[in-house]
């Protein structure tokens, strides 16, 4: 649903740049004999020569487009040069250009507030920039505009055969006594001219873009003129622009609301909505979503560039067209499977490179009935909080879609099959990690970090993982739940978890999230210890490379968690077997180690401040009967004992790889003097190697006629 903001201010100067035939260009730098022929990128699916995903303009000159498929792309231009995607994992590998967009995104970041909205748009801010131009070195003292700021086109602006079209924008852009709205505008477009020649400048591609006072418009503005042009829209040209509109074509506006306003109101532009009153639009469509579509329909829109920079969400998916759609469970697992593994993996390094961590798992699935005359019913999309580590994801990514399965083809229903079309997992609800270690300290001093993560819980009503512990055949209670930005179709599985018990592992989780933050490296027996002092083993982060190992514990160790439907309080309180497992064979290793002590004292004297007998009890009453060797200890044993793994900890800590660049600074300035110090005597220096500067080839053009 659209969400109405009231507009800051009219006079703001946005920008949405948006990257020409990407997908087309990203190829064409790898393969620079490429350039100025006209060439497609095509799907992995061979298929008819692979579907279009992205086509050059010189193909399109030939009447090339996105929705045909290699060969009848030949057929319109025989010459055309078709690119397969990249493969991995027997589906399309986006990385490359994923990464081509980060490159992008990095310079326009530089100097302006930028809001990453797709893998090739962004969204910049340049009220600032603008007003500062404005004062400083307004565009009426210029001798010289930059060519690039000349070819601007300008809504509005007389643009009539005869009429030189460089020298009316130049007139546009320098004229004295114009509207101060226009004057931002104006030094927007200079800004704009200059930041896309710095990205071609760089990284070789062209994009175009949109310049206005809020970020719709500025939208609607950068698909008008590409490739490598750029578009203004002024104050005044606001209304002609909607009111010819198509209402399908507002942002928004193309799915099933856009439907309604054409069907139940008779709309057929964005114009047309101007004929009904605010206090109509609520009547028909709530309050909310009444008030956008009154301030839409006069190009208002409040709606902020966020800062930032990198994706709301990571995704991976496949479809499975025509004959390929999968009919089994196995080869849907398989699937899922593949999907999860390159999910993890992005989730992964979206932790280290950047401390962030996805809460929620999502599964879309399109899929059809054989034989079934209500073939039209969607397949349900459902979601679950996200566990960490590969093979969890797998398993929770399959059991959403058994879940789903159920709804889409309920027991004992008479229709012959079901036939998956397409199938992805997406992970999102992203936030970044608490920077410092104040609620590790608090923690640790008896002091409950609730205060500063309580809002945190608040807003997250996700549950625990509804599919842990693998049990295909649990009961689950199902609540539909909606996140902004998601599929309203999307519905939350829910186990009937205790929401209060969930609040304390959610908290518990952020302790561990700051934990990761302070040393990000394999670490198991390290974590262990940890995990001890914080009272609760199972809220562990898993680090690269523990997924395996992981695995491995389960398979030895946990075969009952499959083995039917658990009672509630078992789900609730099992303790992961392979997190156990970890704890035990880490500390058989450890206890070879256990002469060498090497002085860690300051770290013992820091872990010995935790509570011995509360840690004990909670982590008996949490685990169980899995916890018997630990149990068998008295507490001040088991402080002892708690004590000991962390000095051998130390022991693998020095031992153990770790990555010095992730590890935050600021972090560890917050630990007490003496850890920092034992923190800094392990943190041995590396070099960073070189940055490699790529050097531009081409640079002096925009326009893809001047290639050869
Ligand atoms: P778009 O920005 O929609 O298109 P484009 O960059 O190819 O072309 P244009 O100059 O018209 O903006 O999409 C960006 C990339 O996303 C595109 O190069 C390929 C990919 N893509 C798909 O893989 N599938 C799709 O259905 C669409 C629309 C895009």
């Amino acid at each position: 649903m659209p969400v109405a903001k009231p507009e800051s201010s009219d006079a703001r100067v946005i920008a949405h740049v948006d990257m020409d035939c990407f997908y087309v260009q990203v190829e064409q730098r790898k393969q620079p004999n490429l350039r100025g022929l006209p060439t497609a990128v095509v799907q992995y699916n061979e298929w008819k020569g692979g579907g279009l995903i992205a086509v050059s303009y010189e193909a399109r000159n030939y009447g090339v487009k996105r929705s045909m498929r290699g060969e009848e792309a030949k057929q319109v231009c025989p010459q055309i040069q078709l690119v397969q995607v990249p493969v991995a994992r027997g589906k399309a590998d986006l990385n490359t250009y994923r990464n081509a967009g980060s490159e992008v995104v990095s310079i326009l970041a530089r100097k302006v507030r930028c809001e990453r909205a797709s893998i090739d748009e962004v969204y910049l801010d340049l009220t600032d920039a603008a007003e500062k131009m404005l004062a400083e070195a307004p565009p009426e003292n210029l001798q010289l505009v930059d060519e690039e700021t000349l070819k601007s086109h300008v809504l509005g602006l007389n643009d009539e055969k005869g009429i030189d079209a460089k020298e009316n924008v130049r007139e546009w852009l320098c004229k004295k006594d114009a509207d101060r709205r226009d004057k931002l505008l104006a030094c927007g477009s200079l800004i704009v001219a200059e930041l896309r020649m710095q990205v071609l400048k760089e990284t070789e591609f062209t994009c175009s873009a949109g310049i206005a006072h809020n970020k719709i418009l500025a939208k609607l503005a950068s698909a008008m003129n590409k490739p490598a042009q750029q578009t203004v829209v002024p104050f005044s040209s606001v209304k002609g622009l909607l009111d010819s509109l198509p209402i399908k074509k507002m942002k928004q506006l193309g799915g099933k609301l856009g439907s309604s306003l054409q069907s139940d109101l008779g709309v057929s532009t964005v114009g047309d909505l101007l004929q009904f009153s605010e206090e109509k639009l609520q009547e028909r469509y709530g309050s909310n979503t009444g008030t956008w579509l009154w301030n839409i329909a006069r190009g208002i829109s409040g709606e902020e560039v966020q800062g930032r920079l990198l994706p709301k969400s990571h995704g991976s998916g496949k479809t499975f067209p025509g004959p390929r759609a999968l009919k089994t469970i196995a080869s849907v697992q398989h699937w899922l499977n593949e999907l999860c593994e390159e999910l993890s993996e992005r989730i992964r390094s979206d932790l280290d490179q950047n401390k962030r961590i996805a809460r929620t798992l999502t599964l879309h699935a399109s899929a059809y009935k054989s034989g079934d005359t209500d073939s039209q019913k969607n397949f349900p999309s459902k979601s679950c909080h996200l566990r960490y580590g590969t093979a969890k994801m797998q398993e929770d990514a399959f059991n959403l879609f058994q879940a789903g399965l159920r709804e889409f083809k309920p027991q004992g229903s008479q229709n012959s099959g079901w036939r998956i079309t397409g199938l992805s997992v997406s992970a999102s609800k992203i936030v970044e990690i608490p920077s410092g270690t104040s609620s590790i300290m608090k923690y640790f001093h008896g002091q409950n970090p609730s205060a500063s993560l309580s809002k945190q819980s608040q807003d997250d009503d996700i549950q625990e993982p509804s599919v842990s512990e693998s049990c295909s055949e649990m009961n689950l209670t199902e609540q539909e739940m909606k996140f902004p930005g998601e599929d309203s179709n999307t519905k939350c599985v829910m186990p009937c978890l205790d929401q209060q018990e969930h609040k304390q592992d959610l908290q518990k989780d952020q302790v561990m999230i700051s934990l990761h933050n302070l040393v990000i490296f394999n670490l198991h027996v390290f974590q262990i210890s940890f995990c001890s002092a914080l009272q609760n083993p199972s809220c562990l982060l898993p680090s690269k490379g523990q997924d395996d190992f992981q695995e491995a514990s389960l398979r030895n160790s946990g075969t009952e968690c499959c083995s039917g439907i658990r009672n509630q309080s078992q789900q609730q309180r099992v303790f992961p077997p392979q997190q156990f497992a970890v704890s035990s064979s880490n500390r058989t290793d450890a206890k070879r180690k256990t002469s060498k002590d090497k002085g860690t004292h300051s770290i013992l004297r820091f872990f010995k401040k935790t509570d011995p007998p509360s840690s004990l009890s909670l982590i008996k009453e949490e685990h169980g009967d899995n916890l018997q060797d630990v149990e068998a200890l008295s507490p001040t044993a088991s402080a002892r004992e708690n004590a000991r793994h962390v000095e051998e900890g130390r022991e693998s800590i020095a031992a153990c790889s770790y990555k010095v660049d992730e590890i935050d600074p600021s972090v560890i300035e917050e630990l007490p003097p003496e850890i920092q110090e034992e923190f800094r005597a392990w943190l041995r220096p590396r070099k960073r190697p070189d940055i490699v500067r790529r050097g531009s080839s081409i640079a002096n053009y925009f326009a893809p006629t001047k290639r050869t």
